[in-house]
């Protein structure tokens, strides 16, 4: 191809040049890694990581990281902030992973839904805080196998609603559920699917961070996954749902929007990872501050703009009804 024809990118998250902006060499203690953190704005204006942590055995538990500008000079709890507690929880025997924290203005508590690693698969869990020091677990909410999973911050039709990622041998697509009291889940509904064939989101799909509440909708950064002989590789990509009735995608975006690219995203752990768990909005209500899992082995931040993310999603996205199915 030559270049005056070759195709351009719109970039719609800027990576941080301190990027990745945190590492086990950060911790007060031994661990293997750092990654797939969950992300808050507490009261005072600062930023909150729930991060996860694997340890030396290859077990999981949830560390807070606070920070005053969200990028640096973050101050990381001595300790464990959040352990596996299998005596009490059987279903955390093989540890705790990949937060996702939703504020809930009525209930005036943090709610963070993380994956529990139980003997039957992983499932997710649901716990409330109001400080990210005591938490109060309400146990397993969705058997396994399940995870990706994050509340949403008010009542749907007088609902509570999570999303999440059930797995069956037919696939791995987006769900979400309705309760009445955060612990009886039904009315369950599929929200959207893994595409199929050579798609991109064609082998897994699941929710990144939270859904952001916009004008137009609930927006949802989701990861993608595509396998290959080599590895499977986790991208971004974006919908929109209704906002009352949140398993209705109005648009789905046809490419990802962010992708593996720097060497700390494509080697790793695991390599080829971008695995968002949370984000902050800025002040002035539309830029995103994406906090991501790199190649599961640290974690870095990239910055987008909200009202672009809509706006590309309106150029490149596609109504899931006007789809035709069978190309999926
Ligand atoms: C997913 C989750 C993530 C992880 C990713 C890549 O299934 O388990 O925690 O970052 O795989 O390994």
């Amino acid at each position: 191809m030559n270049t005056t024809t070759m195709v351009q990118y719109e970039t719609l998250f800027e990576r941080h040049t301190a990027n990745p902006i945190l590492t086990g060499k950060d911790w007060p203690y031994s661990i293997n890694s750092v990654f797939n953190a969950g992300a808050t704005l507490l009261p005072d204006g600062s930023t909150l990581l729930l991060c996860r942590v694997e340890d030396r055995r290859g077990l999981s538990h949830l560390c807070a990281a606070r920070s005053v500008n969200g990028v640096d000079d973050w101050q990381i709890d001595r300790e464990p902030t959040l352990m596996p507690d299998p005596d009490q929880y059987p279903e955390e025997v093989w540890g705790i992973e990949d937060p996702r924290i939703t504020y809930v203005p009525e209930l005036k508590k943090y709610a963070v839904a993380y994956t529990s690693y139980s003997r039957g698969g992983p499932g997710v869990s649901l716990a409330l805080t109001n400080d990210f020091r005591s938490f109060e677990r309400l146990g397993v909410v969705m058997s396994p196998d399940d995870k990706d999973a994050a509340l949403l911050p008010r009542r749907i039709g007088g609902f509570w609603a999570l999303i999440h990622r059930p797995m069956t041998p037919l696939g791995a697509h987006v769900w979400i559920s309705y309760s009445p009291d955060l612990r009886h889940w039904g009315n369950h509904r599929l929200m959207l699917e893994a595409r199929r064939g050579a798609w991109w989101d064609a082998n897994k799909i699941g929710m990144s961070p939270p859904p952001i509440e916009t004008s137009r909708g609930w927006l949802m950064i989701y990861h993608g996954v595509r396998r290959t002989p080599s590895s499977s590789i986790y991208r971004l990509g974006l919908a929109l749902f209704d906002i009352e009735q949140p398993e209705k995608c109005l648009v789905r975006g046809d490419s990802w929007m962010f992708a593996p690219e720097e060497d700390y995203e494509r080697q790793g752990d695991v390599q080829d990872v971008v695995f968002p768990c949370g984000y902050t909005v800025a002040s002035d209500g539309d830029t995103i501050n994406l906090y991501y899992g790199a190649a599961d082995s640290s974690i870095a931040l990239a910055h987008g703009s909200i009202r672009a993310l809509l706006t590309w999603l309106d150029a490149n996205g596609h109504s899931e009804h006007g789809n035709d199915r069978r190309h999926k």
